[in-house]
């Protein structure tokens, strides 16, 4: 297999041209000023930070892609098998600083930056967050992308690039959220190649004709234009750098000239406005199902664009389309690109005249679905009204598997009614609706959840049925990981290098086999290295403070215990447990006297995160945070003991400033709720201890560190179910249930942080009905922040639990995650630029 590919012209003299170079310092600097002079038409007399970061940006990019063509074009003469990850987020983040490190350049480039007279890191700082994603789910695919690359695995993003990211938050005087677009393409994107030679028509609406044997024409309605943009993903110290292709949409034929020469300008732009609101903007919610046309369009488009990108670079192997699946695995990153499957169907049997059963093993070999949550409000159904209208063929398809899939379901559990209603991809009712998820798993070969427990849960609630029909060996679990490129070595370049000087290895030894920070272990008890580690901790608070003071003009007491909790603002992620055990404290130093309250360990709890637009009781939660921020940190009988603040806009780079400077995170999920989360790995990796409940990947995060060195409370998973039921059905009063609870919902109530009419809503989420359980596991959870107080009393003790925290993460590199997809589902293997 693969192929000979042979230049124009001397070959000789296209190698020359195209050697890459290790630049050394001259090298850079000559790089950055021929930047500057051509690609940005400056000088040295008018040049200022933006300008710098711009030209050092296309120095290191012209690096980068020197390794993009080599890797590419190695992929194209070696033929191996591909995955493709289809994710419709892509939380990147800045890119530079993380470039640098890939390329090993980052010396050299902080030399020659300060030959030039500027700051490496003011240069870092000028870059804006790509943030093309709303959390978890958004940067686990960013993580996956760095370490398939530092894998040498040839695999591929596709999502959509998104005209404006994820709202900036503002934080409006009286506390609430207010948002911003955030057009993150306004100074250019050096880290884009737009490839407008790379185009696929997409279409949508029209009518769909039924021919013979399944066959269908598919005509009319409306076709768009699919633009390639590609996004260099480097690895680490290799040179293989792979593709993420972000989908632009463009109207497919400029205007409509008819309308123009009417004299009808509006309607002669209409079209095409709408052609490119489809990739606009990103939405904004996260872990809940919004049914607007436009995010299904997105969907459409981008599954559409993809799938047909991945057919051509198939077909470009000259291989049976039979032989698809051999070379070709396609990973769906939650149900949003189902869509996928019923147009993978539709290309082989409509356009390639494959045979239906034929198509459907080509197809069912092909995917793999990750499952995300089992929280019903996230499952993905969308009306088979819209459906038919918008994309009629798929639908007729989807009806086609549905009955088949039934008949083998009504064949092996005859008459079980109940069994076919559940398992249908069809929900009955006024409107139906397509189940995604029952479609994702009937289509994809394998369906894994995101960590031990999350796992389990698919497979016992969610996919129960499917488990039954299929055999549970389809089913399996592939706990999250986190890249420690830039989660240590970028983020915590300190304490990354301890960790190189104290395992006896190279840093790129270790950051790529990370179980080698097991050999921190031995040096646990060494009061010089605790002293280091410690002295490394506290730096980083100090950053924070610093970054905290110029951004918010508050000055923090860094010799206090940093708490932190930074997430998406969500119900079933509690917040509002966290806020309500600060009031708890701050009641409790209010009554001490001024003796008592000196022996109390100074707290500065940390809060962070983004509420989707519309979701009510999100926005009240931030806005009673900051209320109840300003009275505490006002109050001088207690600031110098307990302080709490609101960090707006949240985003990658944020997390990477505050997550080295935690002595304590929290995780905090109603059990069974948090399908895995990812920060609090980040946390652990840089030695912040643990506060959490027994949900997501917490417990393996424990299995490994040990219970001594975590924080955990509250009920369990199985418990959950039994105790929503007896808040439906027998519910107590909270003063009842929990009377230290009523105490502080009653002082809120009262307006000790202002207005109390204003939080009753959320409030009364606790009162009434109580589905996060925060009654249940309140009095367990501030014992737990009392056990905290007192480990942290014992500083050695404390920075001991850091350090084995530290050296136990080896699990949660994203290097095994990808690993165990590569080697367990898609069959692939490394393919290594020569
Ligand atoms: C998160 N999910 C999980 N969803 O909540 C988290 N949802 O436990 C897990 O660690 C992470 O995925 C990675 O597996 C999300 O982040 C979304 O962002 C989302 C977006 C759109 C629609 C639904």
């Amino acid at each position: 297999s693969g192929k000979e590919i042979w230049p124009r012209g001397d070959e000789n003299v296209w190698k020359d041209g195209t050697r890459a170079i290790d630049k050394d310092v001259p090298d850079v600097t000559k790089s950055i000023i021929n930047h500057v002079n051509t690609s940005l038409a400056r000088q040295a007399y008018n040049i200022d930070d933006m300008g710098a970061y711009q030209a050092v940006a296309l120095a290191a990019r012209d690096d980068l892609l020197i390794n993009w063509n080599e890797t590419q074009l190695n992929y194209t003469r070696k033929a191996p098998k591909r995955a493709y990850y289809l994710s419709l987020e892509f939380l990147m983040g800045r890119t530079l600083d993380n470039a640098l490190l890939n390329l090993g350049l980052k010396d050299n480039f902080t030399q020659g930056v300060d030959k030039l007279g500027f700051n490496i890191e003011d240069i870092i700082d000028k870059e804006r967050d790509a943030a093309l994603g709303n959390g978890g789910l958004g940067r686990l695919a960013a993580c996956y992308l760095d370490s398939s690359a530092s894998q040498e695995l040839p695999v591929w993003g596709y999502g959509l690039r998104y005209k404006y990211g994820i709202f900036q938050q503002l934080i409006a005087p009286d506390g609430s959220q207010l948002e911003a677009p955030d057009p993150w393409l306004e100074h250019s994107n050096p880290w884009e190649l737009p490839r407008v030679d790379v185009t696929i028509d997409v279409r949508f609406y029209g009518h769909a004709e039924r021919l013979d044997n399944g066959k269908a024409i598919w005509s009319g309605g409306q076709e768009v234009l699919a633009v390639a943009y590609d996004v260099m993903i480097p690895g680490y110290h290799t040179k293989t750098t792979n593709n993420l292709r972000l989908w632009e949409s463009k109207p497919k034929r400029g205007f409509d000239l008819n309308s123009f020469n009417a004299g009808d300008y509006e309607k002669a732009v209409q079209s095409s406005n709408s052609a490119e609101t489809i990739t606009s903007v990103l939405y904004p919610n996260d872990n809940t199902m919004v049914g607007k046309e436009l995010r299904l369009k997105q969907q459409y488009f981008w599954t559409a664009a993809s799938l047909n990108d991945i057919m051509r670079r198939f077909k470009n192997y000259g291989k049976p389309i039979t032989e698809f699946p051999e070379y070709v695995a396609i990973q769906l990153n939650d149900t949003h690109p189902t869509l996928a499957i019923p147009e993978l169907m539709r290309l082989l049997v409509d356009e390639e005249d494959v045979p239906w059963d034929k198509a459907w093993s080509i197809v069912t070999s092909t995917f793999f679905f990750t499952n995300h949550t089992v929280l019903p409000e996230a499952l993905e159904k969308w009306p088979v009204p819209l459906m038919q209208h918008l994309l009629p063929r798929h639908m007729q398809i989807i009806f086609d598997l549905n009955l088949t899939f039934l008949q083998a379901v009504e064949k092996k559990f005859p008459g079980d009614r109940d069994r076919l209603a559940r398992m249908s991809l069809i929900q009955e009712g006024y409107p139906q609706y397509v189940r995604m998820a029952n479609l994702a798993c009937i289509g994809s070969r394998r369906v894994n959840g995101v960590a031990e427990l999350h796992s389990e849960l698919v497979k016992t609630t969610i996919m129960k049925d499917f488990v039954e029909f299929f055999g549970v060996s389809k089913f399996s679990n592939v706990t999250n990981g986190i890249t420690p490129r830039r989660w240590l070595d970028q983020c915590n370049p300190a304490l990354s290098t301890l960790i190189t000087e104290t395992l006896g290895c190279t840093k790129n030894e270790w950051l790529k086999d990370l179980y080698k920070l097991e050999g921190l272990l031995k040096h646990v008890d060494d009061p010089k290295f605790q002293k280091k580690w410690a002295a490394i901790k506290q730096s980083n608070k100090e950053r924070l403070a610093h970054h905290v003071e110029v951004t918010l003009g508050i000055k923090i007491n860094t010799k206090a215990m940093f708490d932190v909790q930074i997430k998406r603002l969500h119900e079933y992620k509690r917040q509002t447990l966290n806020l309500l055990g600060v009031v708890h404290r701050y009641l409790a130093l209010k009554k001490m006297t001024p003796e008592q309250r000196k022996k109390i360990n100074p707290r500065v709890v940390f809060f962070a995160g983004k509420a989707a637009p519309g979701y009510y009781i999100a926005k009240l939660t931030i806005r009673l945070i900051v209320n109840v921020a300003r009275v505490i940190n006002a109050d001088p009988d207690t600031k110098d003991y307990l302080s709490m603040f609101f960090l707006p806009d949240y985003s990658v780079t944020l997390a990477e400033i505050l997550i080295p400077a935690s002595d304590l995170s929290q995780h905090i999920s109603t059990a069974g709720t948090e399908a895995s989360g990812t920060s609090n790995m980040k946390f652990c990796l840089n030695g912040g201890l643990l506060l959490g409940t027994v949900d997501g990947a917490n417990i393996e995060i424990a299995e490994e560190v040990g219970d001594s060195n975590v924080f955990f409370f509250g009920h369990l998973t199985p418990a959950v179910e039994e105790l929503r039921y007896q808040h439906t059905y027998h519910p107590v009063p909270v003063e009842e249930k929990c009377p230290a609870l009523a105490a502080v919902l009653d002082e809120i109530s009262a307006g000790r942080f202002g207005d109390g009419s204003v939080y009753e809503p959320l409030l009364n989420t606790i009162r009434q009905g109580d589905y996060y359980l925060l009654t249940e596991d309140f009095d367990s959870y501030i014992q737990a922040l009392s056990m905290v107080d007192a480990a942290y009393q014992d500083r050695t003790e404390w920075i001991k639990k850091s350090i084995r925290t530290t050296a136990k993460m080896g699990k949660f590199s994203s290097d095994r995650a990808i690993l165990t997809y590569a080697e367990e589902f898609w069959n692939i293997e490394a393919c290594k630029v020569p």
